[in-house]
């Protein structure tokens, strides 16, 4: 059960972020309302909130997933792959330590975005990505196995289509994975069950078990409606201007 959640909100700059998606610009009014719904949906969820303000100087500091890993037996700072995120670490510090008395870090030359990084109960999937390198998986697989934790890892580098690990994998809970089709056939996963997400909603499989609930973006009505058969009560959410700078509804937050 998560009792918190650490949320940044967006900055007026949020557009200028970084991104592989060519549409249009995210529309700021938009970012913000979609913004507060995830925040409102997190809060039907049981959870208590710690809003940050946003920082002008990490237009991507929304996406507060990616700066660190928090589990019950330990909590790790990251480093995130992109230059341009690093700074976004400190913010996220500062907020932590009220919370967890110890933090780790991962430390150059290793990096590591919380987005490649998928708990499944007391097993993690680490994603070896642009982002994640060798160095920065095998630090956290340390780190972990310390805490009491086992992990493996899964290298996405080949796969154009997904920025994050987490792009294209979920846990459910109950041994139970959401994962598109690209990654389904990865030995790692073999001793769960499978989800597959169909072809052209392979952006819903970035989304979030948040204890009874699962978050879900909206708009794509065949993982839905396998979600919800399943017995999950699924909410649904508009991403359409996170989607547009490459974030997804687990990067919006910190769940612990
Ligand atoms: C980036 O490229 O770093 C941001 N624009 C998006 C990060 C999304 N984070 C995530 O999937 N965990």
């Amino acid at each position: 059960m998560f009792k918190n959640a650490i949320v940044r909100r967006p900055g007026a700059n949020f557009a200028e972020g970084l991104t592989t998606v060519k549409q249009d610009a995210p529309i700021h009014e938009k970012v913000l309302e979609q913004h507060e719904r995830y925040c409102e949906a997190l809060r039907q969820c049981g959870l208590s909130l710690m809003q940050l303000e946003a920082d002008p100087r990490y237009p991507d500091a929304t996406f507060v997933e990616d700066t660190a890993i928090l589990a019950e037996r330990c909590a790790i700072l990251t480093r995130p792959g992109a230059i341009s995120r690093e700074g976004e670490v400190a913010g996220i510090q500062a907020a932590l330590a009220q919370f967890y008395p110890a933090l780790h870090a991962i430390r150059p030359p290793g990096t590591l975005d919380g987005g490649d990084i998928c708990q499944a109960g007391d097993h993690f999937f680490i994603g070896i990505s642009n982002r994640t390198n060798e160095d920065g998986a095998q630090q956290l697989a340390g780190l972990l196995a310390e805490a009491g934790y086992t992990s493996s890892d899964l290298d996405i580098r080949a796969l154009k289509d997904i920025l994050h690990l987490k792009s294209g994998l979920a846990y459910l809970g109950d041994k139970r994975l959401v994962v598109i089709e690209a990654l389904a056939h990865e030995g790692v996963l073999r001793d769960y069950e499978l989800v597959r997400v169909a072809a052209g909603e392979e952006y819903a499989a970035n989304c979030v078990r948040v204890n009874d609930s699962v978050l879900l973006a909206a708009g794509y009505p065949r993982l839905e409606k396998v979600v919800r058969g399943l017995g999950y009560p699924v909410m649904a959410l508009e991403t359409s201007e996170f989607q547009k700078m490459d974030g997804g509804l687990s990067c919006l937050s910190l769940r612990f």
